[in-house]
């Protein structure tokens, strides 16, 4: 589909969209763009509690309405808003680049997602799934349906900011329910571009809300709120515990999706060629800033040696440079804090005395931005490097014994979003996978890069709550109501 749109995607300031209406903020902050930190995308709005109560209560107001509309006309707005996207996506994907620093055919990869994501769940406005059960008593029907739950507090990361929200707000809309949608601040122009997209598919005002500021302020008011019924997060692990105390307190529902510390392990029998991309793309793209990225990397002895040297050659053919010039594999860091996070481990890991074999320096280009080159460490399986998320462009390796010792240490975190194995073997693969304590297993993959129609999500430490995407989403996003009908 080729159309024009008079409409620009999104022009500054940032503002809010509440009970459908644009509002500016209380106070307001500077998007920056990290490939170019003398380009700054624009200003936002951030808002005080008064902003953040009326979307709540504009949500709630628009509920009943929402929840009693007919699933045609929700399954038309959701394929309204996925058809502008994916028409738009190039324009998207510009933007989505310049604001968090992934290279353009990434971020058009991103924005093509999210258009898919909001088409496959207007299919599932249509498909609203029930039961009909006989009844143990005579004369009886039972019917097992599922309503929406009300309001959804959506509060999402910088690190997929069109993906991550479409992936929350497309079933929570498709199945009825009104949403309150909290972006992180490094990502206000991707929020502000995918409401406009949002506005213009003409849901009735308050079903869709976007609220932008800190997560102190606007996050905590929203996981407070009695007019929230549930929540749906994505980000780090401290913020996770927080919500997740907060909204048990109240009882309101609630899903977490934080971070991840994904075993990729490399058997002896490995087509090294799959092996070596498979680390590279799954560790390394996306500047590493992925829940799902493969930064520990378990390679059996027989082939250590080898496949170092391998990722090692492919690492110094990498092109880090601005987001959106062409030839770039990697882009900056998306913001400075996380710029910081980068460089603290980098000199945990030496400190730790682990083996800094390559990348790991902070770099210059043209325009002034978070660069660093991808690192490798070879480390221990008990370095910090090797236990905690990093969320930047490195990745640490070492040597097991043999498979089972791999399958060991795979499972030895805290951790549990996704897993991968590279081998030959049959039955090393099955083995693995069903060995795997992890929610999500790849076999000659990247343990990064997932489909949009099928479950999302992970075990331990990883997630919390119902998977969210494909058909599982319906778990989080309606209730389950149980009639018994009698003549
Ligand atoms: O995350 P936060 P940040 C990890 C990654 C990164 C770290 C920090 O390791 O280094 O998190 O990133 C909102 N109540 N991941 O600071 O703080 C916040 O405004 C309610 C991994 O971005 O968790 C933002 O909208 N909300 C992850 C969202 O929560 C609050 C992806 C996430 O912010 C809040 C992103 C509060 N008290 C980061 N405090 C992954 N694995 O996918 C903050 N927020």
């Amino acid at each position: 589909m080729n159309r024009d749109f008079l409409v620009p995607l999104v022009s500054g300031p940032f503002r809010h969209y509440i009970n459908g209406a644009w509002e500016s903020g209380a106070t307001t902050g500077l998007s920056l763009n990290p490939s170019d930190l003398d380009d700054p995308v624009g200003e936002y709005a951030r808002a005080d509690a008064r902003q953040t109560d009326a979307a709540i209560e504009a949500a709630s107001a628009a509920f009943r309405e929402w929840s009693l509309a007919s699933i045609q006309r929700r399954a038309d707005s959701l394929d309204a808003i996925g058809s502008e996207i994916l028409a738009r996506k190039d324009e998207l994907g510009r933007l989505l680049a310049r604001e968090e620093g992934k290279t353009l055919p990434e971020a058009i990869a991103e924005a093509t997602r999210a258009g898919q994501i909001f088409k496959f769940f207007a299919g599932e406005a249509l498909r609203i799934p029930g039961e009909h059960v006989a009844s143990v008593r005579n004369g009886i029907d039972i019917d097992v349906t599922r309503e929406p739950v009300g309001v959804i507090g959506i509060i999402a990361p910088w690190n997929f900011p069109l993906a991550i929200p479409a992936w929350k707000i497309a079933p929570a809309l498709a199945y009825g329910n009104c949403v309150v949608f909290k972006p992180a601040e490094t990502v206000p122009a991707c929020a502000a571009a995918l409401a406009g997209i949002i506005n213009r598919a003409g849901l009735p005002a308050g079903v869709f809300n976007l609220v932008m500021g800190s997560g102190r302020q606007v996050g905590e008011r929203i996981v407070a709120s009695p007019l929230v019924q549930a929540i749906s997060f994505t980000g780090s692990v401290t913020t996770g515990t927080r919500v997740l105390k907060a909204a048990a307190a109240r009882q309101a529902r609630v899903q977490l999706e934080m971070g991840g510390k994904n075993p990729l392990v490399v058997l002896n029998d490995a087509n090294l060629d799959i092996a070596v991309d498979a680390a590279l793309n799954g560790a390394f793209f996306s500047t590493g800033q992925r829940c799902t990225a493969s930064s520990r990397l378990i390679v059996e002895r027989g082939v250590f040696e080898p496949f170092v040297a391998a990722l090692k050659a492919k690492l110094a053919a990498l092109t880090v440079d601005h987001a959106l010039k062409r030839g770039t594999d990697i882009g900056p860091i998306a913001n400075e804090q996380q710029l910081d996070v980068t460089l603290d481990y980098l000199r945990a890991g030496r400190e730790e005395g682990a083996e800094l074999v390559a990348g790991g320096r902070q770099l210059e280009r043209a325009t002034r931005g978070y660069y660093v080159e991808p690192a490798l460490f070879i480390g221990e399986p008990g370095h910090r490097i090797a236990r905690e998320e990093i969320f930047g462009p490195v990745a640490v390796t070492f040597p097991a014994d043999d498979y089972d010792h791999a399958l060991h240490l795979a499972n030895d975190t805290p951790f549990g979003l996704c897993a991968g194995i590279c081998t030959q073997s049959l039955k090393y693969a099955r083995h693995f996978r069903r060995h795997s304590q992890a929610g999500m297993v790849m076999v000659n993959l990247p343990t990064a890069g997932v489909d949009y129609h099928v479950p999302f999500g992970g075990r331990k430490g990883s997630s919390y709550g119902p998977r969210e995407q494909g058909t599982y989403a319906a778990e989080f996003y309606t209730t389950v109501k149980t009639a018994y009908v009698a003549g």
